[in-house]
């Protein structure tokens, strides 16, 4: 059983309504009973979704109607040669257990498909695992055990508290765990950003390594310019800050943003904690229509008052984007008077925002 469909960012691991993707192939937990869960799922509203059985459209399952939007956690009755099932993720970061069982299906009646869409809020995860810590490299005298050794720490955020501790590896599961441990204190950095530690490790390691909690990136402000569509590919223009402070790319944080973006849509940004900074941020960003450019052209003129016209006399059905961008007086409807703003507009008697 194979899970198609298509989404935001990564989802189904790129391999958008691919029958043939290994990738997405359904676990069977029990006798026809199957399962998949993704991770690390940006919030959208996007997600879609069918279930094919041996890489083949010849069998598949969806929902009974286009309309139909999946409730996590919620059991429905999953349709043979059905619609599209839809889903929301409304946390910035979420797992995603897709379920079918087919224990009851009757190939015969077609009928007995049940399915389940699970959505899970990770975006707060804050078990201290290798992703939320930094490390820096212990660079220090080896004396005997029973004396106090230092080490100094640099390039913190300055004033900010930190869970610091010395370990025997960085990149265990556990990182805390009472074999990985050396030494462990709370203290905050200094004025410059660093501290300066005097301690008594557990016991004497030939390799340990610093590793810091704190001034976690998920608390930065994230502000990204809105784009609108103009059909030529554009970039985001973005600023990270903390506490007020404006961070810098490839010091402070990294960034998975695209560089460059044309299509109408969504787009997840993963921003991940480097140097004084721990732990990961995702945040999301639309290119979307400029109001009033309902011909969705990047410009807003008198061929958008002939759209909104064409759409209003039921010629056209109009895109999500068009919808969006037609409705200038912003009550919802799409009716006359947003032509008439249009019109306005196009004639420099008003403004649209
Ligand atoms: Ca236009
Ligand atoms: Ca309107």
């Amino acid at each position: 059983m194979t899970v198609v469909g298509n989404g935001e960012d990564h989802w189904l691991n790129d391999e958008w309504w691919d029958v043939t993707a290994e990738s997405n192939s359904m676990n069977e937990i029990a006798k026809r009973v199957y399962e998949i869960t993704y991770h690390n799922i940006p919030k959208n509203n996007n997600y879609i979704v069918k279930f094919v059985a041996n890489h083949s459209y010849a069998d598949h399952w969806g929902s009974a109607t286009d309309e139909f939007i999946a409730e996590s956690g919620v059991e429905f009755n999953s349709a043979y040669f059905g619609e599209n099932i839809r889903f929301n993720v409304p946390y910035d970061c979420a797992d995603v257990t897709l379920k079918l069982d087919l224990t009851n299906f009757n190939y015969s009646s077609k009928l007995g498909a049940v399915a389940k869409v699970t959505v899970t809020d990770t975006t707060n995860n804050d078990n201290p695992a290798t992703e939320n810590i930094s490390a820096q490299s212990l660079s220090r005298a080896v004396e005997a055990v029973d004396s106090v050794q230092t080490a100094d720490l640099n390039g913190l955020v300055p004033n900010e508290d930190y869970i610091i501790a010395t370990v025997k590896s960085a990149s265990e599961k556990d990182v805390l765990s009472d074999d990985n441990l050396l030494y462990i204190t709370q203290t905050a950095a200094d004025e410059n950003g660093c501290v300066s530690l005097n301690y008594l490790p557990k016991e004497e390691t030939e390799n340990s390594v610093i590793v810091y909690y704190g001034a976690n990136i998920k608390n930065a402000e994230v502000t990204i310019e809105p784009i609108y569509y103009n059909e030529n590919e554009q970039q985001a223009d973005y600023s990270v800050s903390y506490g007020g402070k404006v961070l810098t790319k490839d010091i402070d944080y990294t960034i998975s943003i695209d560089e460059n973006v044309t299509e109408l849509g969504n787009y997840s940004v993963k921003i991940t904690g480097i140097g004084g900074y721990c732990g990961t941020k995702y945040v999301t960003f639309s290119v979307a229509l400029k109001a009033g450019d309902v011909d969705g052209d990047g410009f807003v003129d008198i061929n958008d008052v002939t759209a909104l016209q064409t759409y209003l006399s039921k010629i056209d059905n109009m895109s999500y984007y068009q919808k969006n961008s037609a409705d200038v007086t912003k009550d919802n409807v799409i009716d006359i008077n947003d032509a008439t703003m249009i019109q306005r507009y196009c004639a420099e008697l008003c403004m649209i925002s």
